[in-house]
């Protein structure tokens, strides 16, 4: 009898314990509803992106700030100076020095010799040579020979330049970087530039091992930007033929067409000419995944949808 009462016992603890965990796996099988948390503000045109108290007192009027994912969190140009008297970006205000916050957030600075400036409004922010450290890409222009594309890093606790391409050759020659993207889908990543956007540009592909920039393939007849402009973004990298590799979008030089390369072959393959009804002035705009917008100079802007 005993026996008896302790086995229903038993019995029943083993259900109760069943019905327990069938209960506890209901509610772990059950989904969270998941809230995105974000808030929204409607910026003027005109207006930076971030307030002014946010950026430090010498930022350079209307720059970028870049932001890295590893060793540095955020790059911003500083120490507005007007040795160089090239105007090309809207004004003869450019920067004499590059500031970052490490992922530690200290704040290093790097400061021009008097000779050279940045020509820039964009410090972009990447691990070109894949060490897990970032680089700065900025184009640097000297009063005696022009432009050429700089990259700093963070070295022994120091903001230094790590590498330099040639200038250019003269004042006044300027360079406007397109972006970085493994184009021939080697899983390394390029730099691109276009040289001399407004006398018949030449985009120039760049490879870089960590220590120098290696000069790869080049294509004439394009540009990427229009003098006194401060939009320097006036092309996409963007996969347009669908093989999954990123390709490069131009303006043709006289802005009355944009072409589209890929650089995954032996030497550069235009593949796609487009001529638009006005010329190209603008930042491009890349809509996820194969949409581009191109402002017209006249206002109106030309959608294209590549597949
Ligand atoms: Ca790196
Ligand atoms: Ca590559
Ligand atoms: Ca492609």
């Amino acid at each position: 009898m005993k026996r008896s009462r302790m086995s229903e016992s038993s019995r029943w603890y083993r259900s109760v314990r069943c019905l327990a965990l069938a209960i506890f796996a209901v509610i772990c099988a059950t989904p969270v509803p998941t809230l995105a948390q974000f808030r929204v503000l409607i910026i003027p045109p005109g207006e930076p992106a971030l307030a002014s108290s946010v950026l430090p007192r010498d930022v350079l009027p209307d720059s970028h700030v870049g932001h890295g994912a590893n060793d540095i969190v955020q790059a911003w140009l500083a120490m507005p100076t007007t040795r160089y008297a090239h105007g090309i970006l809207g004004d003869k205000i450019e920067a004499g020095a590059l500031r970052v916050k490490t992922r530690a957030g200290a704040v290093l600075s790097y400061v021009l010799p008097l000779d050279s400036v940045f020509e820039d409004l964009i410090p972009r922010v990447h691990d070109i040579d894949g060490d897990s450290r970032d680089e700065v890409l900025l184009v640097r222009s000297r009063l005696q020979s022009g432009s050429s594309l700089m990259a700093l890093g963070i070295r022994d606790g120091k903001l230094v330049p790590i590498a330099e391409t040639e200038p250019i050759g003269r004042e006044g020659l300027w360079m406007n970087p397109v972006g970085v993207a493994d184009i021939d889908g080697d899983g390394r990543l390029e730099v691109l530039v276009v040289l001399t956007p407004h006398i018949g540009g030449t985009l120039v592909e760049y490879s870089f091992d960590g220590a120098v920039f290696k000069k790869g393939h080049s294509v004439d007849g394009v540009s990427n930007h229009v003098a006194g402009s401060r939009d320097q973004g006036m092309s996409a990298l963007m996969d347009v033929n669908g093989d999954g590799i990123a390709d490069v979008v131009v303006p043709a030089a006289d802005r009355l067409s944009i072409r589209a390369f890929a650089f995954d072959e032996k030497r550069p393959l235009e593949f796609t000419r487009i001529g638009l009804p006005a010329r190209a002035s603008g930042n491009f705009v890349v809509i996820p995944p194969n949409t581009l917008l191109v402002p017209l100079e006249d206002g109106r802007r030309m959608r294209i949808d590549w597949r």
